[in-house]
């Protein structure tokens, strides 16, 4: 890939990520929040190339409206239905695959990119970073129209990179809360928690990307859904997975609820 059409996708101007005393500030802030974000990282001549493509292919989504827990685990039996470990939540935002994504998109460029990808090690403390396997999960472009939302949830993996595509004006918001489970929190004090959020009993933090923003996340341990768009406009976000190993695929299984088909 070559790396000089970084220069002229991403705003290095004010995110210099292959500086060692930025990334040493960035990789603080991810240590101490779980939450980096950088607002107009990706410039805006890529960001229309990359909204126009992915307007194009909404009719390729898919949509698969479902009801999961929030740790998007088949149910425990162990637990009735309502405990906080199988209580459900609705999701019903839909997305497209890798494989249907331009391989000159900037999004292929960036995710591909020796540059990027060193700076998301870093900042996350991984060793090395790897795209998936499988042809259909390392990038994903999701959509939400009026209604469609993604509910509370932890992520399986360690961290999420986002990229805001187009940002709607009502609705459709970033939800989040401060780590509630990890091994300095007991499995009765985790599921109170959970409960909490489920219930409003707890305080919920915001944020809100416009196109071209890069959000990193730690959604392991914290809990984070999308609010409903409550508009007409479609909120279209990025998502750039990458494994701690090379050679991972998602499960078939999970390909399947995600994208309706596996990749072979
Ligand atoms: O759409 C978003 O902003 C968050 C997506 C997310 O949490 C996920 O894909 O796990
Ligand atoms: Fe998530």
């Amino acid at each position: 890939m070559n790396e000089d059409n970084l220069k002229n996708i991403i705003n290095f101007k004010d995110y210099p990520i292959n500086e060692a005393n930025w990334l040493k500030k960035i990789q603080n802030q991810f240590d101490e929040t779980g939450i980096v974000s950088l607002e107009n990282f990706v410039l805006p001549e890529s960001m229309d190339n990359i909204k126009k493509e992915s307007l194009s292919k909404l009719n390729h989504a898919y949509f698969n409206p479902q009801e999961h827990n929030v740790y998007l685990k088949s149910e425990d039996i162990m637990y009735p239905s309502e405990h906080p470990r199988n209580k459900k939540v609705k999701s019903s935002k839909g997305c497209i695959t890798d494989d249907l994504i331009n391989s000159l998109s900037p999004l292929k460029i960036i995710y591909n990119s020796c540059k990027f990808i060193d700076f998301i090690s870093f900042v996350t403390k991984q060793e090395s970073i790897h795209p998936y396997k499988d042809k259909l999960s390392s990038i994903n472009i999701h959509y939400a129209r009026r209604g469609e939302e993604l509910g509370w949830h932890f992520d399986n993996s360690s961290f999420a990179i986002t990229l805001m595509i187009n940002e709607v004006s009502r609705g459709g918001e970033f939800e989040y809360t401060e780590p509630l489970r990890g091994s300095l929190i007991n499995q009765a004090k985790e599921f109170e928690n959970v409960s909490n959020v489920l219930y409003g009993k707890t305080e919920i933090k915001k944020i809100s990307m416009k196109s071209g923003g890069l959000l990193l996340f730690n959604g392991k341990n914290s809990m984070h859904r999308v609010t409903k768009v409550d508009c007409d406009e479609i909120r279209i976000l990025a998502v750039l997975a990458y494994n701690d190993k090379p050679g991972v695929s998602l499960s078939k299984s999970a390909q399947m609820t995600f994208y309706g088909r596996t990749d072979g």
